[in-house]
């Protein structure tokens, strides 16, 4: 068969995406973000470095458990799944490269589908990266970062690194092989690790700390491996607390930090962050980034947004300008991106069926991040807030509470001095004054 490459145009008719202002009507043009629009030291491409995820944006047709698929995309239409593969990357880059954006994401059966053998799914995975290389140097666009899927296979049911069966362990050992020299071949920023399958369904059948022992040491084994053949990025684990488990080890930012912790692994790998898991796990996403920035392994971020009605992944793009403000409050005080950057982990709805819609996704998310920048950063300017904040805890800032803060007062000094100074007088937490001050600057 004669494979076809780089002829097709998939989105007719949609030109090069550009910034026209706020009060433009053109629904393909940005309001918000300029690429080359400074906001502080760094240009707002450079603060955002977005990403497009593979699999939505390409492979996600719209079926869900209760119908088919909904969107035919022209890609997709090919019986050969290697001329598929390279009519979804044409399709890919001319979307990502239309967008402006620098970044892409992907999974390993993303780029292709898997094969029935592990040899033949190789040989797949080689034509695509060949290709990949060649679509990255033509437009300039880069991977963020690369990962194995190891949940969808029928194999991965029992999980993947810590299946109960070792031979299914080493499948997923030669799976995340193959992703990470592709990551290494296509000069990945990031690796990232989401175990969705890593968890339990019920802890009866449950060895719950062996299963954790075992996923550490598939990670030490993953790091030596990248390490020894020139993968100097950083590895990310995304946390997410269930779904498709009842339960994932990869709860949320707390638990994955103390399990790196545990194991020895801190140092390699940071977190990758996602909007929708950190309302799962019952927390906002700023805590989730505050607690990942508090440990130095604030690495990258999956944009989108849950449905506040219901529970699930939903996977929305994102929207709401007053949370980013606050999410881009704690980016930004953080020091920003350094490897890793914004992937919109996000899906259009399964009745957004015109190509036009996948466009208006990204336009819209990437101006309300724009939006959110800017306003972050001129609320962290004004410098209100920093000082609001800096005079809550002005006791501890000299005299006695800084005392205690070096270590130089123990329990019989606070004893005594409460007994010194009595009642402490009521200071108030301030909080709506706090939330006026992101609403004064939007
Ligand atoms: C699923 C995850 C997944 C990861 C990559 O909920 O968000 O898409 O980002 O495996
Ligand atoms: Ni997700
Ligand atoms: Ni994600």
């Amino acid at each position: 068969m004669k494979v076809v490459k780089g002829e097709r145009e998939y989105f007719k008719g949609i030109p090069a995406i550009k910034y026209e202002g706020q009060h433009s009507d053109n629904p393909m043009s940005f309001k918000f973000y300029n690429p080359k629009q400074r906001v502080g030291k760094k240009t707002m491409q450079d603060h955002l470095r977005f990403a497009i995820a593979y699999w939505h944006t390409f492979c996600g047709n719209g079926g869900d458990p209760f119908g088919a698929p909904t969107k035919l995309f022209p890609w997709l239409e090919n019986s050969d799944p290697l001329q598929r593969g390279y009519d979804k990357m044409d399709a890919a880059f001319e979307l990502i490269t239309k967008l402006g954006v620098s970044y892409y994401c992907f999974h390993d059966y993303d780029l292709v589908d898997e094969a029935p053998t592990l040899k033949e799914s190789e040989k797949r995975i080689a034509a695509m990266i060949a290709y990949a290389k060649e679509k990255q140097k033509a437009s300039g666009v880069k991977l963020l970062w690369g990962t194995a899927n190891l949940f969808s296979h029928p194999r991965y049911m029992n999980g993947a690194a810590t299946n109960p069966d070792f031979n299914v362990v080493c499948y997923a050992g030669a799976q995340v092989k193959n992703a990470l020299d592709a990551t290494i071949a296509l000069k990945g920023s990031n690796y990232v690790f989401w175990g969705g399958r890593e968890g339990y369904l019920s802890l009866l059948n449950t060895e719950m700390k062996r299963e954790q022992e075992h996923l550490a040491r598939f990670l030490h084994a993953a790091k030596d491996y990248g390490r020894k053949h020139g993968f100097k990025g950083t590895f990310l684990i995304e946390p997410k607390p269930m779904e498709p488990t009842k339960h994932q080890y990869d709860f949320d930012a707390a638990t994955v930090i103390s399990f790196l912790r545990e194991y020895d692994l801190l140092g390699d790998f940071q977190l990758n962050l996602e909007v929708n898991h950190a309302t799962l796990a019952q927390h906002t996403f700023q805590h989730e980034l505050q607690v990942a920035s508090d440990a130095g392994v604030l690495g990258s971020i999956d944009a989108n947004r849950g449905d506040y009605q219901n529970g699930w992944d939903t996977d929305q793009f994102p929207n709401n300008l007053y949370e980013l403000t606050e999410a881009m409050l704690v980016i930004l005080k953080s020091g920003g991106f350094k490897t890793g950057g914004i992937n919109f982990d996000a899906k259009t709805r399964r009745n957004s069926t015109n190509l036009e819609d996948i466009f208006y996704a990204h336009i819209g998310g990437m101006d309300i991040f724009a939006r959110a920048l800017i306003v972050a950063h001129s609320i962290l300017q004004a410098g209100q807030y920093e000082k609001l904040l800096r005079e809550r805890y002005s006791t501890f800032q000299s005299g006695k509470g800084k005392q205690f803060v070096n270590g130089k007062l123990g329990i019989e000094d606070l004893h005594r001095l409460a007994l010194k100074n009595g009642e402490p007088i009521q200071r108030s937490g301030r909080q709506e004054y706090f939330e006026n001050l992101i609403n004064q600057f939007i």
